[in-house]
């Protein structure tokens, strides 16, 4: 970017202005009061000096109300702060089920990423303008951090869990991806760019890459070759619907407890399936732990995601009929510009 000094990174995201605004808010206050308090200290010194060596101060009477209305004003300063701030989390935190889905994973040194229709990425990412996109989050080894600057946003990738964060891309152009969290030696090089473009030109985009298998269908193909549909729904509990209600589970400890079937769940009933029992099932289900990678945890996850609606008694033929692709097969042959394909 050689367009001179700039205070800001571009605003390219409408949640860029809005955390400016705040900002500037967090600056002014900051920027206001250390002026009073300098002020006040130059001030006082000049006025109250010891004028004579034998000065002493005269016996004092305070102004309480003068300290009150200040630490009441203070603290209504703060709570504006407190509840600005708390918005502004929840417009990027907020789940945001009808967002464009894309999957991220970090890895020692590079991005990895997904789109729903299954075309893969590396080190860039094109996105549709004036459209939600959530990401998902994994890390196949350290944390490591995705940070768009001129979105202002900025999320974790941790190991062992999900994390996500929208956000809604409003100019076209392309803008810098950086690795936020130091993570290694090549922690420097762990950058890429983000490439916004008119949704018609996304389209195109997208039309002119060759996909991998959607995440989802990956995952079907994975239930059946690590054989979670020789139990489920024969001795199993059908997982047909089950994404997003909220269930009993049984812990270790006998205790029962209420969970929320989200990603999170999915993940751990697979790779640690003691933790939490379905009630009326014996725990027979094996651990997956260091059998699958992140990847292909996302690959199942997004399939148990994609299985809608209950199924009948004893459906385990029907898991696999339920699967919808969200995007129609393309041709495999078609020219692919910018397929790339990941090589661990
Ligand atoms: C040996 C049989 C068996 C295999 C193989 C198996 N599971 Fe399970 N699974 C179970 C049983 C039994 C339960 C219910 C008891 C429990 O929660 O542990 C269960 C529970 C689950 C749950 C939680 C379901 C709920 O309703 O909350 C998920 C998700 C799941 N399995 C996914 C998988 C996936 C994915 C695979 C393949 C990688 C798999 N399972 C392989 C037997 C199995
Ligand atoms: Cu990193």
């Amino acid at each position: 970017m050689n367009q001179g000094f700039r205070l800001w990174p571009e605003q390219a995201s409408t949640y860029a202005s809005q955390v400016d605004m705040l900002m500037i808010f967090l600056t002014g206050v900051s920027a206001a009061i250390t002026l009073v308090v300098f002020l006040a200290v130059v001030f006082l010194a000049i006025r109250y000096r010891r004028r004579r060596a034998d000065e002493r101060p005269a016996p004092l009477k305070e102004p309480h109300w003068f300290e009150n209305v200040f630490a009441a004003g203070m603290f209504a300063v703060f709570m504006v702060m407190f509840f600005w701030g708390a918005r502004l989390y929840f417009v990027a935190y907020k789940d945001a089920p009808d967002a464009l889905d894309i999957h991220v994973i970090g890895k020692q040194w590079m991005w990895k990423l997904q789109h729903p229709d299954g075309t893969r990425e590396i080190n860039e990412l094109h996105v549709p303008r004036g459209q939600r996109i959530q990401l998902t989050l994994a890390s196949q080894d350290v944390i490591h951090s995705f940070f768009i600057p001129a979105f202002r946003i900025k999320q974790d990738a941790v190991p062992g869990r999900y994390t996500k964060i929208t956000f809604e891309p409003t100019k076209v152009g392309e803008y810098h991806l950086f690795c936020a969290e130091y993570c290694g030696a090549q922690h420097s090089g762990m950058i890429g760019s983000v490439i916004v473009m008119e949704p018609e030109k996304y389209q195109e985009w997208l039309a002119g890459t060759v996909p991998d298998r959607p995440p989802a269908e990956s995952g079907a193909k994975l239930f059946q070759q690590y054989g979670c549909v020789t139990c489920h729904g024969v001795q199993a509990p059908s997982l047909a619907g089950l994404f997003g209600t909220e269930r009993d589970v049984v812990l270790p400890n006998g205790r029962q407890q209420r969970v929320k079937a989200d990603e999170a769940y999915l993940r751990e009933s697979i790779l640690d399936s003691g933790a939490k029992v379905v009630p009326g099932y014996q725990p027979i289900m094996p651990s997956f732990r260091g059998q699958l990678s992140e990847e292909q945890l996302i690959q199942l996850v997004a399939y148990i995601k994609s299985l809608k609606g209950a199924m009948g008694p004893g459906g385990a033929g029907s898991l696999t009929g339920q699967m919808q692709s969200p995007v129609p097969d393309k041709s495999p042959t078609a020219p692919g510009p910018s397929q790339q394909t990941p090589r661990d």
